[in-house]
């Protein structure tokens, strides 16, 4: 370890302090899944999107390969808003479906992730000449930022499961933000992992190769880049497993040994050796608890479909 003092951070970011701060303060200590998404995290997600053992991805490009043919047109869907669009690989069966309906007029990419949202937005624009896209930059646990006066109607989406990220409460706090948006003949696409065997879903978030593991452990690469923290990225496991009574898999960095970590601002984190750190919830639905998500956010559960295994649902909401 360098002696040499590290005065401020890179970009130190107020917001992301606090939260930190918080994060590690508890018995439990946590922190916002958010984090993992750097570029080099974003990259590390896709290669799990490739991954045989993660189903999520693929069950759900197979979902909106049959629906969005028929959903788009009689939707009439002008405006596509999405939330979290990271690469949004899958969003172009939807843009195909508006451009094919004759309706593809307005893109709204939201993420927090600037950098990989230029790329994407670029690339979008390259593949839809026809299309305006306007990305907007958002921490959706916080806010939208969407721009007033999008065509109507707009389809706002929400695709990957990554509702399953919120604890409830959170969960029905950003639905309830996207309702707010939300204007008589929009609609709201949700993309939700459902429950099951247990060993499917553990096996998704351990894969053989270790791709999730050094997922995972990227959340302190980020620490250390954006708050000059010292984390030895090394010195923590990657554990998931699956809680049946709250219905989601958790996913942990275990500290192998014990030692601390300085985090300018916030000072010495100590962790015990087998001590952990929660670094995401996915929460696992079935239609019943995803309605009641739905009608605790002002919005009505519309439609849904899942794939024959009954893996992967795709929910179509509609205000109250
Ligand atoms: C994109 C947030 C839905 O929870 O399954 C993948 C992220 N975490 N492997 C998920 C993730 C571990 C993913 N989401």
């Amino acid at each position: 370890m360098t002696t040499a003092a590290r005065v401020t951070a890179p970009r130190a970011n107020a917001r992301m302090l606090a939260e930190v701060a918080a994060g590690l303060s508890g018995p439990q200590k946590e922190l916002p899944p958010k984090y993992f998404y750097d570029h080099r995290g974003s990259k590390l997600f896709e290669e799990i999107t490739r991954l045989p053992e993660y189903y999520l991805t693929r069950t759900e490009r197979g979902l909106l390969e049959r629906w969005m043919p028929r959903l788009i047109p009689s939707l009439g869907t002008r405006a596509l808003v999405e939330l979290g669009a990271g690469s949004a690989e899958k969003t172009q069966i939807i843009l195909d479906a508006m451009r094919a309906s004759g309706t593809a007029e307005l893109y709204v990419p939201i993420d927090v992730s600037a950098a990989f949202l230029r790329e994407t937005a670029d690339r979008l624009q390259r593949a839809y000449p026809g299309l305006t896209v306007t990305p907007a930059v958002a921490d959706i646990s916080e806010e939208l930022n969407v721009p007033r006066g999008l065509p109507a109607p707009a389809l706002f989406i929400f695709l990957g499961s990554t509702i399953g990220n919120f604890y409830p409460p959170a969960a029905i706090r950003l639905l309830g933000r996207v309702r707010a948006a939300l204007r008589p003949g929009d609609r709201f696409l949700l993309g939700a992992d459902l429950r099951k065997d247990p060993a499917i879903i553990e096996a998704a978030y351990n894969d053989a190769a270790g791709v999730t593991a050094e997922f995972n452990r990227n959340m302190l690469r980020v620490l250390n880049h954006e708050l000059a923290a010292d984390f030895d990225p090394d010195a923590f496991e990657h554990l998931a497993f699956y809680e049946p009574d709250a219905h989601r898999i958790e996913m942990h960095l275990v500290a192998r040994a014990p030692h601390h970590v300085t985090i300018p601002g916030i000072g010495e984190v100590r962790f015990a050796g087998g001590e952990s750190i929660r670094t995401e919830i996915s929460c696992k639905h079935d239609l019943p608890s995803l309605a009641a998500l739905f009608t605790a956010a002002g919005l009505r559960l519309e439609t849904w479909q899942t794939d024959a295994a009954r893996r992967f649902a795709l929910v179509v909401g509609a205000p109250l």
